[in-house]
């Protein structure tokens, strides 16, 4: 090694030997390393006026203090007027005359409600750095953007740079449960510690809000779907006000989750049939006690009639008529009614796939103004590799709201390192064709198809009480990756992996190169692994850690894997086409061609659509049970080599965060074996096909994974 190079790995031994916990997430504001860029940055920002008094605006303050004194090192002269060079006024037009006097109109009014405007200006003949909003919102979301900027060393714009959001509500929807608890949660028990407040404010509350406000997102269901009615009782309305109170200044709405059979659970009716009089007056009441709470509620996510929830069909009402009684009951204080897509039934022997769109589809139209229809990205449930979910284009009269899956349930839950980004952009780029070619999935949720202004994304949160909020400590770009493409999703995963990386590990272009194609080929590799060539739905029962594609004795027949990969001595695969169930149909022509015929389907969605021969010839020449191996045993060696990939990256990383990524990689590729191993026994024991001998042989016997039993997982 040459004398520099020995010093260099030294010095950023030095500096990462201390360790980092991952508390701070994206928001760590440490120094910025490159002298040059440190200088230029100080000169252009070393001093700040901030208009306006309200609780935003002190964040405002205090965000851009915290953040300068970090990355910058020098704490920012609070000033009243511009008298010197690098002076950052923030503001709207109202609160400051200087930005009130700015040639910035016609951005201004791009930048809309929750937008901002970044640029430089002269006043009195000193540069200075304009963030300017129509609301303390739109500032706030600028100051953030604005030391993102820094952080990810990005020149300050001297022309405008406006970024208004292309979706009105962004949101996280917490699978929470009252004994804090999470549903298919991997970091810890819940954040909202129920029993100390209202009195209480766990600081974690706020720095929530911070990391949230930074990546846009302006609202949050605190609760989980599967929904317990005690929430909505005055002594919970107490705690859910402490909340809103901490996440208002940051331009963040509560939302509840309501449960349909709350006016039996808590209010003593004998009914709760949407269309009976009582039942209405009682939401009418219980909307009005939440607002005196909450005079700002953002209103109700409701699952319904799916999963043993209770729901309008119980009395042979629709799920209009049940979102329309609680959307007429909240629609005085303009709140509105998520209502939720995800519905199948065990009495139902449709083909799970198409019963949601069959359910929904009729009903278009018929939804009030304020009620959205929230969507999975997929018809059956956040797979690893879903198509996208053909009610996307099927009901232009009614908004549809993207439901994301940010905690990994079924993508390797809390051990596997896998970005999201790059799923949640396949479904967003999806073409639909509802309207002809470039109908994107992305175009229906941002209203721009079918003209709706009330448009949203949410992703099913995978925060918890872990020291380092997620868990692994690749997952916060999950979460991170949420809230940026929420806002824009025209963003590339590439962009979203690159900043997060920046500001959460490295700026170090030998770190940033190898780390983010770490993250990018992440999605791809565990599908490889575990759920290869379109497989689904073939993951342990109920805690849904591991495979398990043997399972074939729950009581609902869609429960168990076989129904999904349907693998027999023919062949393996869910035939969806006119043959079988005929799912195919629900999505427009062009899409239809694209999957309809077996020989031209992309092999990504092969066997969610096909019922394939075992000696089928697949395009790289293999037939397809030896492709079914190839796929899994690539996959799982490709997950090997992370180990070492990691183990590169030790010089430009903090000891406590490289450790704990080297210990979480080795158990990644444990459970890649283990998914390998126990899948291509079970499907070799249908197929009767030899294990081509260049791989080696599993090491335990179909018998051995079978019998593993996880007492206790976690997120059940
Ligand atoms: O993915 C499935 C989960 C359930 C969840 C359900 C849903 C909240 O396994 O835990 O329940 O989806 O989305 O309602």
């Amino acid at each position: 090694m040459k004398k520099t190079t020995l010093w260099l790995v030294c010095l950023c031994y030095l500096l990462t030997a201390k360790g980092e916990n991952g508390y701070d997430l994206w928001l760590r504001y440490t120094r910025i390393t490159s002298p040059s860029l440190l200088t230029s940055y100080r000169q252009q920002a070393n001093s700040l006026i901030i208009s306006g008094s309200s609780a935003t605006m002190r964040i405002v303050k205090e965000e851009l203090t915290n953040g300068l004194s970090g990355l910058l090192q020098i704490t920012p002269a609070l000033r009243n007027t511009p008298y010197r060079n690098g002076t950052i006024i923030a503001g709207t037009p109202a609160s400051s005359l200087l930005i009130h006097n700015a040639n910035i109109r016609t951005q201004l009014q791009q930048a809309g409600e929750e937008g901002f405007v970044i640029t430089t200006t002269f006043v009195n003949q000193k540069k200075c750095i304009l963030i300017a909003g129509n609301t303390d919102r739109g500032v706030l979301y600028g100051a953030f953007h604005f030391l993102r900027l820094l952080q990810t060393a990005q020149p300050i714009p001297a022309q405008p740079l406006v970024s208004a959001p292309k979706l009105r509500l962004r949101m996280l929807n917490h699978w929470d449960n009252p004994d804090r608890t999470v549903e298919r949660g991997y970091a810890g028990f819940s954040i909202w510690n129920w029993h100390t407040l209202p009195n209480y404010i766990d600081q974690r509350y706020i720095d929530y809000a911070r990391a949230n406000a930074s990546i846009g997102i302006n609202g949050t269901v605190i609760t989980n779907v599967n929904a317990n009615a005690t929430v909505l009782t005055p002594a919970y309305l107490e705690k859910v006000k402490a909340l809103a109170d901490v996440l208002r200044p940051y331009g963040i709405k509560v939302f509840l989750t309501a449960r349909f059979s709350a006016p039996m659970n808590i209010g003593g009716l004998k009914t709760a049939d949407p269309l009976d009089p009582g039942v209405q007056q009682w939401w009418k009441e219980k909307i009005k006690e939440i607002y005196s709470y909450v005079p700002d509620f953002g209103g109700f996510l409701v699952k319904a009639n799916s999963e043993g929830q209770p729901g309008p069909q119980d009395y042979h009402r629709s799920h209009a008529e049940g979102a329309n009684m609680l959307a007429d009951a909240i629609a005085p204080f303009h709140g509105i009614i998520i209502w939720r897509a995800f519905v199948y039934s065990h009495e139902n022997p449709v083909d799970r796939h198409q019963q949601a769109y069959n359910d929904f589809t009729p009903l278009d139209g018929q939804f009030r103004p304020n009620v959205m229809v929230q969507v999975k990205n997929g018809a059956i449930d956040f797979m690893p590799r879903e198509p996208f979910h053909p009610l996307f284009g099927a009901m232009p009269h009614t908004p549809l709201m993207m439901e994301f899956q940010v905690t990994q349930e079924y993508l390797g839950q809390g051990t596997h390192l896998v970005f999201l980004a790059p799923l949640f952009k396949e479904t967003l780029e999806s073409d639909t064709y509802a309207k002809g070619k470039g109908s994107t999935v992305a175009k229906i949720i941002d209203g721009s198809l079918d003209a709706h202004s009330l448009t949203g994304m949410a992703g099913v949160a995978n925060i918890g009480n872990d020291i380092n909020w997620c868990g692994h400590p690749f997952a916060q770009a999950n979460w991170y990756a949420l809230g940026r493409l929420a806002w824009d999703h025209t963003l590339s995963s590439e962009q979203i992996a690159d900043e997060w990386l920046r500001m959460t590990w490295s700026d170090n272009p030998a770190f940033l190169k190898t780390a983010s194609r770490l993250m990018l080929e992440s999605r791809d590799l565990f599908v490889q692994y575990a759920n290869p060539l379109g497989l689904h739905h073939i993951m342990g029962t109920s805690h849904h850690y591991g495979p398990a594609p043997w399972v074939n004795n729950l009581s609902r027949p869609e429960w168990n894997p076989v129904y999904y990969h349907k693998a027999d001595s023919a062949g393996i695969g869910f035939d969806r086409t006119a043959t079988g169930s005929n799912a195919l149909a629900q999505y427009q022509a062009a899409v239809q061609r694209q999957w309809a015929d077996v020989n031209t389907c992309d092999e990504k969605y092969l066997l969610w659509f096909h019922h394939v021969p075992w000696t089928f010839k697949m395009k790289s020449g293999r037939n397809l049970w030896e492709e079914l191996c190839y796929q899994y045993y690539t996959g799982a060696a490709h997950a090997d080599s992370l180990q070492a990939t990691w183990q590169s990256l030790q010089p430009y990383v903090d000891k406590q965060r490289f450790e704990q990524v080297r210990m979480l990689l080795n158990i990644q590729h444990k459970e890649a074996l283990w998914w390998r191993n126990a899948c291509v026994l079970y499907f070799q024991s249908i197929s009767h096909m030899p294990i081509p001998a260049s791989y080696e042989k599993p090491d335990h016997t179909l018998e051995y994974y079978q019998q593993l039993q996880f007492p206790f997982a976690p997120g059940i």
